[in-house]
């Protein structure tokens, strides 16, 4: 029984890692910069990337965002307010974003092409254990933790964070009044993914926004010298 419940897990996983290197493929040749972005729920992934698109738009890149959710198109329409294009996706009850459920979202998006993008946000369902699993074709994994998780969330989920390319802490704001440990929070993150990138922000305030927006220029040109 076990060994059946393994075989299928792994031909779930084979069949997205397949649609996801074709998604990879599509974004690379549509020119269009891709990031997933993974946290617990209530980290501040909306309002991170609600902050990113409006400062994106207004210095003339072209971005949009997918976001998924169990239920309900609340974080679309907050995102929306950036006046960036952006879809709602709900799992109704799945965990996790899935390469199947992406292609899906990005065919018959009103007014969107890829080719007409600089920048693909995807906001994953709120979770630190199954998004890590599920490849979407991203260019970067960016894993977002708060002020008010815990410092150690990096050593207790540590797939989430060793799949990450860059790491934000959000909530900056906060940190004082919640006793954030600053040394501790790094170390937990450099010792499950050394030496990664590491963006400390805050979506109220606006905090290390132009260092992350900076690193996105810098990695989406990047990527198009390679392509
Ligand atoms: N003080 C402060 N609160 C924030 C910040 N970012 C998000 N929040 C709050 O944290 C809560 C969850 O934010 P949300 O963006 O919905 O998180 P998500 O579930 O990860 O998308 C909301 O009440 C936000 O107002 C921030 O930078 N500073
Ligand atoms: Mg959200």
């Amino acid at each position: 029984m076990t060994t059946r419940i393994v075989e299928l897990r792994r031909g779930i996983l084979k069949k997205n890692d397949e649609l996801a290197a074709s998604l990879r493929r599509r974004y690379t040749s549509a020119g269009v910069f891709v990031l997933n972005l993974v946290s617990s729920p209530g980290t501040g992934k909306t309002a991170f990337l609600e902050r990113t698109l409006r400062e994106l738009l207004g210095q003339g890149a072209r971005a949009a965002a997918l976001v998924g959710d169990l239920e309900t198109d609340n974080d679309a329409r907050r995102l929306a307010a950036s006046g960036a294009p952006v879809r709602q996706i709900n799992t109704h009850g799945i965990c996790h974003l899935d390469a199947e459920m992406i292609a899906k979202h990005i065919e018959g998006w009103d007014g969107v092409t890829l080719s007409g993008l600089d920048y693909l946000f995807i906001e994953n369902v709120g979770n630190l254990v199954c998004p890590s699993s599920y490849d979407l074709g991203e260019a970067v994994r960016v894993a977002l933790l708060s002020v008010t998780e815990g410092e150690d969330k990096p050593l207790k989920y540590p797939t989430l964070f060793n799949s990450a390319d860059a790491a934000v802490i959000t909530k900056m704001d906060i940190a004082e009044a919640c006793g954030f440990d600053r040394e501790q929070a790094l170390k937990s993150l450099n010792e499950i993914r050394p030496g990664i990138r590491i963006f400390e922000t805050s979506a109220k305030t606006g905090a290390g926004m132009s260092e992350w927006l900076a690193f996105l220029v810098e990695a989406r040109e990047k990527r198009e010298s390679l392509a």
